[in-house]
């Protein structure tokens, strides 16, 4: 039975990605940093009926020494490194802890591998937002980067040192350079949930509107548990590699509402609020990714559709709410 190690398997895509590698035979063994809320930490795990089936360990990704006793003690054969400061707009309030985590806590990742097993296969969660002020569209593995937040310019460190771990020392490292993926274990705080669960509020008479910051932004979402397939795909590659992962599909915010909106029976326009105070200080208006490497190296392909999508996070949304 081989061993995966997933940091951030607390998070949305750790707990699809433990449940995706639990149906594939995988020993699992999920790192968790020290919380006051440990009875709540395993909420997304205890969601997809995962929970008691992964091992939890202590650790932190800004500890180093905590990573290479882990390793040194599991040997895990693959090694997912999931876990970061991943909402963009709090980079902002906290541009110190997001380098520390999302960037140096990379190459603590990568050094702990180095040195206590080199021979394990390493997946970097990278991000489109390292393509910031895009150079192109869409976006490929070929796009220069343009960096437009703290987050983003802590992802492409860790991407490039990625690479560079890779080229320097022969490690089997992998960066996945996934686009915006979603699902009902997306945390409230980004706006595709943010709007599920306004629409699921509104429609059970909890909330009269929906307040938002800039809707035109165009995403391209995909849904997480077909990304988290392509993360265990790079890792099984002979050579590592980086691989752009999105639908080839993009759309506004205010596109998501509407399709929200309509998945409950409502029309959007009668809630909508926007706020100045919900926009960064700098926006990424638009992100479109190629995933065509993807799919004819690995033979990776979105499954779920963006109606799918938002229709599937609104009914957990209704569910989570009538409890
Ligand atoms: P989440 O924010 O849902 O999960 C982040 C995870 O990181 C949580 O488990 C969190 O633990 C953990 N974590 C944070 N800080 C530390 C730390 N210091 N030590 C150990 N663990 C820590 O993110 P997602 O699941 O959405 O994303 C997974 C990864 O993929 C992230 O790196 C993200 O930046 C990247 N990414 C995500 C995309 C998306 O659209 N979802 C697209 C591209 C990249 P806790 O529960 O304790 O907070
Ligand atoms: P993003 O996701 O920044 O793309 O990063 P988020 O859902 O936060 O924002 C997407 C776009 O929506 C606009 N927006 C709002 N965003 C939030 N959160 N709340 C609002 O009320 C709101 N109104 C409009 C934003 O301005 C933005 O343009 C996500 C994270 O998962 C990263 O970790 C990951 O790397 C990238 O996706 C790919």
């Amino acid at each position: 039975m081989p061993t995966a190690f997933i940091t951030g398997i607390t998070g949305q895509d750790g707990a699809y990605l433990a449940k995706f590698l639990l149906g594939k035979g995988y020993h699992v063994i999920g790192m968790i940093r020290r919380s006051a809320s440990s009875d709540v930490i395993g909420e997304r795990l205890r969601w997809l009926d995962v929970l008691d089936k992964v091992t939890l360990v202590d650790g932190n990704l800004t500890d180093l020494s905590s990573l290479i006793r882990l390793l040194q003690e599991h040997k895990p054969e693959e090694v997912y490194n999931l876990a970061a400061q991943s909402f963009v707009a709090t980079s902002w309030q906290q541009p110190l802890v997001t380098g520390n985590v999302t960037g140096l806590g990379v190459v603590n990742m990568l050094e702990a591998v180095r040195i206590a097993l080199p021979e394990a296969r390493f997946y970097q969660a990278s991000s489109s937002e390292m393509f910031g002020k895009v150079q192109a569209v869409p976006q490929s593995e070929t796009t220069p980067f343009y960096p437009r937040s703290p987050y983003a310019a802590a992802k492409l460190y860790g991407h490039w040192m990625t690479v560079n771990y890779r080229e320097s020392f022969g490690l089997h490292a992998s960066s996945g350079i996934l686009f915006n993926h979603e699902s009902p274990l997306r945390g409230i705080e980004f706006v595709t949930r943010r709007i599920t669960d306004g629409v699921a509020r509104i429609k059970l008479g909890l909330k009269d509107r929906l307040t938002l910051g800039n809707t035109a932004a165009k995403r391209d979402w995909g849904h997480a548990g077909d990304y988290v397939e392509a993360m265990w795909l790079m890792l099984q590659q002979d050579a590592a590699d980086d691989y752009v992962i999105a639908t080839g599909r993009t759309a506004s915010v205010e596109e998501f509402c509407r399709l929200s909106f309509a998945a409950a029976g409502l029309a959007m326009d009668d809630y909508i609020h926007t706020d100045p105070a919900l926009l960064r200080p700098a926006e990424v208006e638009l992100l479109l990714g190629d995933p065509g490497k993807a799919a004819r190296v690995l033979g990776w392909k979105p499954r779920v559709s963006l109606e799918e999508l938002a229709a599937e996070m609104v009914a957990a949304d209704l569910k989570r709410l009538s409890r």
